[in-house]
């Protein structure tokens, strides 16, 4: 950590500290504990550069651009996209977070334009978490109970390439409510620089804002969610498109089927047979009651 008075003053609001970790030094179970106690954790060269030239052309070739993320469209359309799903070097990672049965419920490009807004006067975007939020599009996947984010940045950042902030810890605060201002807890936050092809793994729960891009060429960004089978949200999700499903094989497609469908009580939910099986035990325990047998 290192204090940087001249981004505080060229960049109004942005955090003064500078995020200092060497990540390529962790080990597997360090990588672990780092994300247990911070609530993220960075990847370095998640993407290796080959793969990473791929997706530069790929998108040269295939233009997914969009202000907004549109959820699996660039996943369906840019063919080098999809390994990121059961990318080796994250998916690992990602299990002995949540366990080793997860499912990826979605995944995103974001296309951050350069921004047209007073590049003195702007900082960043807001704190938040993304838990709970997005829910006015009528897919419920960010309640689900436990969850985390991978973003993979395919640009290098810089002051001027959108810097992510973090408040490391915050997934422990437990008093905050998502999609409400969280702007009290700007004097915790932490800048943290990534380069291309590193993946940055944050939970559900982490306060952290995204930067302004203040260059002049787009910046690409990948997300990519996954959470236990049995964190169920509270509603339905949208299934990842068949005909991009069913080009898949293996664990990729093992991680982005069935969507819907999820654990209950340890067991594969099928609702029939769970209204059935509780229907049965409620008249079981009405019997009881009536006859005293038990
Ligand atoms: O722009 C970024 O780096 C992060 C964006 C973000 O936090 C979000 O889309 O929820
Ligand atoms: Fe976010």
């Amino acid at each position: 950590m290192s204090e940087s008075p001249a981004y505080q003053t060229a960049f109004r609001g942005l955090p003064t500290k500078v995020l200092e970790q060497d990540w390529t030094a962790l080990s597997p179970s360090e990588q672990h504990a780092y994300f247990v106690k911070n609530g993220f954790l960075v990847i370095p060269g998640a993407i290796g550069p080959e793969e990473l030239e791929g997706m530069r052309k790929d998108i040269e070739t295939h233009r997914p651009f969009s202000s907004v993320p549109v959820m699996l469209k660039a996943f369906f359309n840019v063919p080098s996209f999809a390994p990121t799903i059961d990318n080796p070097k994250i998916l690992p990672v990602v299990k002995s977070i949540l366990g080793k049965d997860v499912i990826c419920f979605k995944g995103d490009y974001l296309s951050k334009f350069p921004t047209t807004r007073d590049k003195e006067a702007y900082e960043r975007g807001p704190l938040h978490v993304d838990f709970a939020i997005g829910l006015d599009a009528g897919d419920y996947c960010n309640t689900s109970p436990s969850w985390l984010n991978v973003a993979i940045y395919l640009t290098d950042m810089s002051m001027e390439h959108g810097p992510f902030t973090v408040i490391p810890g915050s997934q422990n605060y437990h008093d905050l409510e998502p999609g409400v201002d969280m702007e009290q807890l700007r004097d915790e936050a932490q800048l943290l620089f990534v380069k291309a092809g590193d993946a940055v793994l944050f939970y559900k729960s982490t306060v952290h804002a995204g930067g302004i891009n203040l260059s002049d060429e787009i910046q690409h960004i990948l997300f990519v969610s996954y959470r236990p089978i049995w964190a169920r949200p509270i509603g339905k999700v949208k299934e990842w498109p068949r005909s991009f499903v069913r080009k898949t094989s293996g664990e990729r497609r093992r991680l982005i089927s069935k969507l819907n469908k999820g654990v209950y009580q340890g067991q594969r939910y099928d609702r029939f047979k769970h209204r059935w099986k509780s229907s049965m035990m409620m008249l079981k325990r009405w019997f009881e009651e009536v006859t005293g047998w038990s």
